[in-house]
């Protein structure tokens, strides 16, 4: 096992790979940045390395400074979190070129599922159903229109090399196809360096589900099942369930195995996610995420799988501990992300947190580098804690949930607990009876 991970990262997710480098007995280096020297995750660190002033490009993207950072404290290998580095393919190919060992996937696998006309294409190859669309990029129009007679309208028009939504286009016949393609492939090149687009045939009420799998360097991988993440605005995730509700045990157990399949199929080693849209009982497969994701916690909750220990165990080459059949789900746990954000127009929230009290209790925990008389820089996202909380059955969750939210206080800043307090009450919530779109419908976005 290592005996030092440099952590590179910062808030939440720092400390909670922090933390489970701690159990296993490993040292941990954070990095940071100058605005970030008072950070937790730098208090709680065995050793702290400044990689540069407050902008994210200078210090928690700055690949040189965090590669001489690990150099200098001797750590062995590199957890790169969510966000920032976590899916750079050439970050990762650096990071083993120095002798270190990168805490996630090779930088192969990084580069084809950045790519998402080829990560669709290996899952095609690996028997994971797909969303129907274009057969590879479509280069120009002509190409666009004649796909789209196969596809059939409304078409989406999708960036090969976005991802999380930027840049996409709906077209709902072929004029507006027509105006979609060249705007769709500009956008592409001024957002992404590169203007591949590509079609799907657009779903119109879908729920996001995605599946959890850990993979070792044995051929060995687990599906830890699913989670619904619907629930989000402008692309960014609020609330998240797992299991997902109303979801039939045998839809969860095929899927479970085409994403355990395709991982082996792959060549996958680490923890991972499958993105699908899901609609009318059937999964299409959209992304795959290379990273441990924010919401990784309600996995953990339902299976009581540390996924980050389990990451850096596998990086480290030791086999999963488990197999499918010691897994099984229990009961049923929320997520959810408090931002530093006024909870009706969303802006953001930094500054001075004059209280902190978390809420406690069984089944309730909080992952959060908060704390009393810390201030919440600008510089960053505005994920600031996260609430999840685990109960024997959905309805017991949800009662444990609204308790915790009543608890908890975050003083000095607007947050996102309002917010939180409103949706838990909802009965489309509760009856866990909602799409992609009701988020922004609810919220008046749309
Ligand atoms: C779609 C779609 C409908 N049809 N693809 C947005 C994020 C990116 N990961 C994929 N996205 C979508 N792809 C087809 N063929 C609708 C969305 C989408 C969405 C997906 C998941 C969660 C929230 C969303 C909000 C708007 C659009």
């Amino acid at each position: 096992m290592f005996e030092k991970v440099l952590i590179a990262n910062r808030g939440e997710i720092a400390l909670r790979i922090h933390r489970a480098c701690k159990e296993m007995g490993i040292s941990t280096v954070a990095i940071h940045s100058t605005v970030d020297a008072d950070a937790m995750h730098v208090r709680l660190a065995d050793e702290s390395v400044c990689v540069g002033p407050a902008p994210a490009a200078r210090s928690y993207l700055n690949a040189a400074a965090i590669l001489s950072a690990a150099t200098v404290t001797n750590a062995e290998a590199i957890h790169p979190g969510y966000g920032f580095l976590a899916e750079n393919a050439s970050f990762a190919r650096m990071v083993e070129e120095h002798g270190f060992t990168f805490i996630g996937p090779n930088a192969d696998l990084i580069a084809l599922m950045g790519d998402k006309v080829a990560a669709k294409r290996s899952m095609v190859e690996a028997g994971v159903p797909v969303v129907p669309g274009s057969d590879g990029p479509v280069e120009d129009v002509d190409s666009a229109l004649a796909a789209a007679e196969h596809v059939g309208y409304p078409v989406l028009v999708k960036a090969a090399a976005g991802g999380g939504g930027r840049g996409m286009k709906v077209a709902a016949d072929q004029d507006a196809l027509r105006t979609a393609v060249p705007l769709a492939r500009q956008e592409a090149q001024a957002s992404f360096g590169n203007p591949a687009v590509f079609l799907e045939r657009f779903l119109s009420h879908p729920r996001h589900i995605e599946v959890q799998v850990l993979a070792d360097k044995h051929g060995q991988v687990v599906s830890l099942f699913e989670r619904d993440c619907s629930l989000q605005r402008k692309h960014q995730k609020v609330l998240e369930e797992a299991p997902a509700p109303r979801l039939d045990e045998s839809a969860r157990a095929r899927i479970g195995e085409v994403c355990r399949k395709a991982s082996a199929r792959i060549g996958y080693e680490t923890a991972g996610t499958f993105e699908f849209l899901y609609q009318d009982g059937e999964f299409f497969f959209i992304e795959m995420n290379t990273r441990i994701q924010v919401e990784h916690p309600i996995t953990e909750m339902i299976t009581g799988i540390d996924l980050v220990a389990e990451m850096i165990r596998v990086a480290a080459g030791e086999p999963l501990g488990f197999a499918q059949a010691d897994l099984k789900i229990n009961g049923h746990a929320i997520e959810c992300r408090i931002n530093a954000e006024d909870p009706e127009t969303f802006g953001p929230s930094p500054g001075r947190i004059s209280d902190f009290h978390t809420p406690g209790g069984l089944g309730v925990r909080v992952d959060s580098a908060l704390y009393s008389g810390y201030s919440v820089p600008p510089h960053y996202d505005s994920l600031v804690a996260k609430l999840v909380v685990h109960g024997q059955t959905r309805a017991a969750c949800l009662a444990r949930l609204r308790r915790a939210l009543e608890e908890m206080v975050i003083g000095g800043i607007l947050t996102t607990i309002p917010l939180h307090q409103r949706l838990v009450a909802e009965p489309a919530i509760v009856d866990g009876n909602y799409d992609i779109h009701w988020l922004e419908r609810y919220v008046g976005l749309k």
